[in-house]
């Protein structure tokens, strides 16, 4: 197949590039690098160093002979370039990354909340719009959210995508409907996500593309098989309080003797995937598109469960990390149950990755051996999700972490 993934440089778009490439499909990157810009933004740098795209590319191609291509696009800006581009290369599939990716990035002020609605907006529409007007029929992987549902699951399982529902007639006989599930994001970021969800539904329906939507949760783990082949291919890795997520912080903490940072209680139950499974769901997905015409097809890309202090007991268990406690900077139940369905990429042959020693080590490892890039003031989350929480929570002026003042 020929792929477009916008968003190619990213840390899920990146190994999904190269798993792709490795799979002998024909890969081009189009991304405007804004995840580089923001680094440079927020005064700070990927855990692993990061070469330039044009060099990633250069390497993989003398490791293996593959050519990627590289297009200098902002979806969300440049409709035409993006439109013009289309028409002349017609992929089969697209995969689209290009968002902004980060709950608490998109909560820092009115201009993170803006600039992350515009751009994820935009960037979904601009290209909904180009795959309609071009009229090339490429099969649209979109990267979706875990987080559109919410997180709870009310004591049943989170459907994939659907949910059956029944509705009175006025005759007061009972009719089914079929509805997306309701939507409830818990930030601006997956209120955007949400959003996509609708202009998926209408542009799916009326004018037949063929799209398919991942509900993917937080994903864990650095490496990939593809990564790991060479020192200047590896992956981005987040720590910050901004990007980082929160297993693979915890990681990143044990490893520098810092205390665990959980928010709350640590009751908040989350879903994970490893970065591995990622990619592969990626592929699954695009070998089993939807038929023009069909309903988006919605797949829970995630593998398992776990509360938050459930994480941090097993990192500290198993590295004598100690564990901190601290206000909780965002607005957020304080303990929920969370059961989801994954049975459609468990059919297709996933056989999930799950959490076990070896593989946390495996990232203490890479925290370890690139621990003198980190910049300590850099790891507390300080993104207050209210007026009402920041004034209530500050940094201690060390930057070690956050703690009440009221
Ligand atoms: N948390 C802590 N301590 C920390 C960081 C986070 O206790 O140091 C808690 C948060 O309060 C939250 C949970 O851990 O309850 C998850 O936070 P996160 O930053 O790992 O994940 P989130 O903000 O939800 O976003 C991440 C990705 C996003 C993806 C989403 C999937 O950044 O792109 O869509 O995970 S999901 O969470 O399933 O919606």
């Amino acid at each position: 197949m020929k792929i477009a993934v916008l968003g190619g440089d990213g840390f899920v778009g990146w190994p999904t590039v190269l798993h792709l490439s490795d799979q002998g499909h024909e890969v081009h990157i189009i991304d405007n690098l804004s995840r580089r810009w923001i680094d440079t933004e927020l005064g700070v740098q990927s855990l692993t160093p990061m070469d330039s795209i044009q060099e990633r590319c250069r390497i993989w191609y003398e490791l293996t002979g593959r050519r990627l291509g590289f297009h200098l696009i902002d979806v969300a800006k440049d409709y035409d370039l993006l439109r013009n581009w289309l028409a002349e290369h017609k992929p089969d599939a697209v995969i689209h990354f290009a968002e902004q990716r980060a709950a608490p990035y998109s909560m820092k002020s009115d201009r993170h909340k803006n600039y992350t609605v515009n751009n994820n907006t935009s960037a979904t529409h601009n290209l909904l719009v180009a795959l309609t007007e071009t009229g090339i029929d490429a099969h649209l992987v979109h990267l979706g959210t875990m987080g559109v549902y919410g997180y709870s699951s009310v004591g049943a399982a989170i459907p994939e995508g659907y949910l059956d529902i029944e509705i009175e007639d006025l005759q007061g006989e009972k009719k089914g409907l079929e509805v997306l599930y309701p939507t409830k994001p818990g930030s601006v970021y997956h209120m955007t996500k949400s959003l996509d969800q609708i202009m998926f539904q209408f542009y799916a329906q009326n004018d037949g593309l063929r799209i398919t939507d991942l509900h993917q949760g937080i994903v864990w783990g650095t490496h990939t098989e593809q990564t790991r082949r060479h020192e200047q291919l590896i992956n981005r890795f987040d720590y910050d309080g901004d990007y980082g997520t929160v297993l693979n912080r915890f990681l990143i903490q044990a490893a520098i003797d810092y205390p665990l940072t959980v928010h709350g209680t640590g009751g908040q139950t989350r879903a994970f995937i490893h970065l591995q499974d990622c990619v592969r769901c990626i592929a699954i997905a695009l070998e089993n598109a939807p038929k023009a015409g069909d309903r988006v097809k919605i797949f829970n890309q995630m593998t398992e469960t776990h509360r938050v202090i459930d994480l941090a007991n097993m990192i500290s268990k198993m590295t004598g990390a100690e564990i901190a406690f601290v206000p909780n900077p965002r607005k957020e139940a304080v303990e929920n149950d969370l059961i989801v369905k994954n049975d459609q990429f468990l059919a297709l042959g996933l056989d999930p990755i799950t959490l076990a020693d070896g593989l946390l080590s495996e990232v203490v490892d890479v925290a370890k051996k690139y621990a003198h890039r980190i910049d300590r003031k850099r790891v507390p989350a300080t993104s207050a999700w209210t007026k009402d929480i920041a004034a209530r929570v500050e940094t201690d002026p060390e930057g070690k972490r956050l703690k009440s003042v009221s």
